[in-house]
């Protein structure tokens, strides 16, 4: 069972709580915020619900801002998300009901401020866990690979409708996914409008584990709490360094991994780590299972 604190006004025991007190009064009711119970005063991790159970968790513009909101203001003292969906589902992607009026102008701003909000979050201050359940579709796909790690329980389905519903993706579905399962497959499923379910989605690389039904949330936080626990810079070298060297041609690449690597052992907390390991005081790898 996993506790949390939802923030109310009059939750604010330190300056944490009284920041996102404060964050999740300008939120709308569609995006939740609450501090996980039990972690590390100094390694926070917050946990960031779609709330839209009834719609299914649909991303209309008040939520996708409301996300915003949440990762634009985020307390130092948070150095981890993880990111969910209320009810069955973790998102049926685009809200529907807010595109029939839109003109073309409309839908290239539309999609251009999807755009930036998802890089906010990919590129933000912390790394984000998804935890996936249910439909994982269209925008709601596109949303869950902004995030760092993925974990799927076993209900999740993914899919991208788009073809179906004469759209395209929109908030940088054609960026992210390919890079996770292919151009190849991601073509197929738009054409086709298959669905993959969890056990599928893990194969092809979308989910990092695959856990039973209500299990999503413990795992997801488990593995933010051990996030919180590496070094501020390795994670700011992982989350900003690592996808802009994999993406730069391979001599930019090698400069700005050694230079990435010099300033992460450079940090005084590197050289305790590696000083505890060498006089046997730090735990060691262990393996798998
Ligand atoms: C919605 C949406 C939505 C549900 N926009 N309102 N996404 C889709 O094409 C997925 C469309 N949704 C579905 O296929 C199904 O709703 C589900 C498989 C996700 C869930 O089925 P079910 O039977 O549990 O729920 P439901 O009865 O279909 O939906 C409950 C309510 O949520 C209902 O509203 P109500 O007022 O009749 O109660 C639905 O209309 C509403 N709802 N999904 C609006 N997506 C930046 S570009 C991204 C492009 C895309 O994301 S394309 C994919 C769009």
């Amino acid at each position: 069972m996993v506790r949390q604190r939802h923030l109310t006004m009059q939750d604010s025991t330190d300056s944490t709580s009284a920041a996102l007190a404060s964050l999740a009064t300008s939120l709308p009711p569609s995006v939740k915020v609450a501090l996980a119970d039990g972690a590390d005063p100094a390694t926070k991790v917050l946990i960031v619900t779609l709330a839209r159970a009834h719609k299914r968790n649909a991303l209309d513009d008040v939520t996708v801002l409301g996300l915003a909101a949440v990762f634009d203001s985020l307390p130092p003292a948070v150095r981890a998300v993880v990111l969910q969906g209320e009810g069955q589902h973790f998102s049926a992607g685009l809200d529907l009901s807010e595109l029939s009026e839109r003109d073309v102008a409309g839908g290239i701003a539309h999609c251009r401020l999807w755009h930036r909000i998802f890089q906010d979050i990919e590129f933000g201050q912390v790394p984000v866990v998804a935890v996936l359940k249910g439909a994982v579709i269209g925008g709601g796909l596109e949303l869950a690979c902004t995030a760092h790690v993925r974990v799927a329980e076993a209900s999740t389905f993914y899919a991208l409708p788009e073809g179906q519903r004469g759209i395209f993706v929109g908030g940088g579905g054609s960026v992210r996914l390919p890079r996770l399962i292919g151009v190849s497959r991601m073509m197929e499923m738009i054409l086709t409008g298959r669905s993959h379910d969890a056990q599928a989605g893990q194969l092809m690389g979308i989910s990092h584990y695959v856990v039973e039904a209500g299990k999503g949330l413990e795992k997801g936080l488990e593995l933010a709490r051990r996030i919180c626990t590496n070094t501020a810079t390795t994670n700011f070298a992982v989350l900003h360094a690592l996808p802009r060297i994999a993406e730069s041609d391979p001599a930019a690449g090698y400069l700005t991994e050694s230079l990435m690597a010099a300033i992460a052992q450079g940090d005084e907390e590197a050289k305790r780590r590696i000083r505890d390991f060498l006089a046997k005081r730090a735990g060691k790898v262990v393996g798998p299972g």
